[in-house]
């Protein structure tokens, strides 16, 4: 049985680390690359994140297997034993441009069972932690459980890209949605985005393309604060696979899916 306590305690050690480092690289000139295409960014310092975090989690649990955004831990095709799912850098546009709104984020899955979630905006010192079971945690403030929000007060995190034409989903049914809530919100890191509906910043928070990395911490973190985290037809999310992601309060979870999801 894996001791998450022990677990717990070494992850966070490892992401204040990596913090400093990150916050450290902020002096020195970045080498990007492009992935697959001239918008997907790609750093030195992803790179050496993500290798920091490989190599560590090699080292202390070498019977954990890892799955990295930058593609250097393990192939993983089923979601048995325990799975690290790495993002070292969520938001890698915001960290090139802004030097802001990027995070690390980690979810350690156990047979496709959320067990912890850490999601580390670096540049405000914010420590967004869940553990299962027992709760969600911004630094050492517990999370308050989520409240019943109505459409018309809600605050949805939503990418304009979503918003006008598109491919993945009818756009005007989004449009309603965006006209139909108190304000529309736009971070470009969904990491930070499903930390912010865990901490009640977001009331609610919709993308229709995000990787097991960039949600394995998140979704964690928002179920733990009492939170639903789906597909945005309302479907469990496949650990193994891009996703569309609906995450929100419960309660406004229910209307947003009825009446501008289905
Ligand atoms: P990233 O910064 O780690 O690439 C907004 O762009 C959010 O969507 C970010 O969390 C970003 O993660 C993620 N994202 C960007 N392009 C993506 C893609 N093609 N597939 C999955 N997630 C993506
Ligand atoms: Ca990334």
């Amino acid at each position: 049985m894996a001791n998450w306590t022990k677990i717990d305690q070494t992850v966070k050690r490892w992401i204040q680390e990596a913090g400093t480092n990150i916050r450290a690289s902020f002096t020195n000139s970045l080498t990007i690359q492009t992935k697959s295409n001239p918008n997907d960014l790609v750093t030195n310092v992803d790179q050496e994140t993500e290798r920091f975090f490989i190599e560590n989690i090699r080292s202390h649990f070498p019977d954990h297997r890892i799955l990295g955004e930058e593609g250097q831990g393990d192939q993983i095709k089923s979601l048995d034993g325990v799975i690290w799912m790495i993002d070292p850098i969520d938001g890698t546009m915001n960290f090139v441009h802004q030097q802001r709104n990027f995070a690390i984020s980690i979810g350690i899955y156990e047979d496709g069972i959320g067990q912890l979630g850490y999601i580390y905006d670096i540049v405000h010192d914010e420590l967004y932690h869940a553990r299962k079971g027992h709760g969600a945690w911004m630094n050492d403030t517990p999370l308050q459980k989520l409240e019943q929000v109505p459409v018309e007060t809600a605050i949805l995190g939503i990418s304009a890209t979503w918003l006008i034409n598109n491919r993945h989903f009818d756009q005007n049914k989004l449009i309603q949605l965006a006209k139909d809530v108190r304000g529309v919100r736009s971070y470009g890191s969904a990491a930070l985005e499903l930390a912010y509906v865990a901490s009640g910043r977001l009331s609610a928070y919709i993308t229709m393309r995000n990787a097991p990395w960039d949600f394995a911490g998140g979704k964690m973190i928002v179920e733990e604060a009492g939170g639903i985290v789906s597909t945005i037809s309302g479907e469990d999310i496949d650990m193994l696979s891009i996703n569309p992601v609906f995450a929100a309060a419960p309660g406004l979870y229910e209307d947003i899916l009825k009446k501008y999801l289905s």
